[in-house]
């Protein structure tokens, strides 16, 4: 059975990482059947999560697995036409090359109670005497890469005014309609859902947060997809409950 290597879940949203989180909703959108191993980003083939083991492959980065799991599957984005297609890969790079390094900013730079929150999530099932020294490496690390990014080179209320132009972007865009692309979830509805919930459904506070918390229609969009994709969430312990 096909294996999904990612973060432990926890929050109450299916995975800290969009990433992850996308590609787990692909596989459940999909139908296929996966075995879940938490992981951490150490031994992943590129150093980064998630990656898939099927049959003798293994793959990293979650839009060489959906190509994997399109060939392979299900072609989730089958019925779209050139130009739907076109919209989807540029709202996908606006969540993966954009809005995520906003998310990524309020994490693990904006403000120190967000790195202990999101310290503890991360690297909270490390041995205690190995955590502290992981984390503390792992820190500047990702902010050298928020600063080569280049959104960490901008003010605060600068970073947060971006991302709310992306969440305006994805509301709009949403406007009425069930799924981005019509009436059947896509590609792009499992880069959504799972960037939007990382950004709503987690304690970490920020203006990010907040904006995202204000539009109706994405909070509907999630509401769906939870309802449909995810009923074994623990709702108890979801900020969305
Ligand atoms: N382009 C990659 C991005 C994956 C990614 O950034 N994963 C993060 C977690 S959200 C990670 O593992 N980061 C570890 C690191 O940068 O050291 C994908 O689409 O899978």
């Amino acid at each position: 059975m096909l294996k999904l290597y990612q973060f432990e879940r926890t929050w109450g949203i299916p995975n800290l990482s969009p990433f992850c989180c996308k590609i787990e909703t692909y596989l459940r959108m999909a139908g296929v059947e996966y075995e879940i191993k938490p992981a951490l980003p150490f031994g992943a083939p590129k150093g980064k999560l998630p990656y898939i083991k099927d049959n003798s492959e293994t793959i990293g980065d979650s839009r060489f697995i959906i190509n994997y799991l399109k060939s392979n599957y299900k072609d989730l984005d089958k019925g779209l036409s050139d130009a739907e297609v076109a919209i989807s890969v540029a709202m996908q790079r606006l969540l993966d090359e954009h809005l995520f390094w906003v998310l990524l900013y309020s994490r693990w730079q904006y403000t120190d109670e967000n790195w202990r929150v999101n310290k503890k999530a991360i690297f909270g099932g490390l041995p205690p005497l190995i955590r502290d020294m992981v984390a503390n490496r792992w820190r500047p690390k990702i902010k050298r890469q928020i600063y080569g990014h280049g959104i960490g080179r901008h003010q605060i209320e600068e970073i947060f005014t971006l991302g709310k132009q992306d969440i305006d972007a994805l509301s709009a865009y949403l406007g009425s309609k069930q799924y981005f692309l019509g009436d059947q979830p896509t590609t792009l509805d499992a880069s959504a859902f799972s960037h939007f919930i990382n950004i709503i459904g987690c304690p970490i506070e920020s203006p990010l947060k907040e904006y995202g918390l204000s539009k109706n229609n994405l909070l509907d969009f999630i509401d769906r997809i939870k309802k449909e994709f995810y009923q074994d969430l623990e709702s108890s312990d979801s900020p969305l409950a």
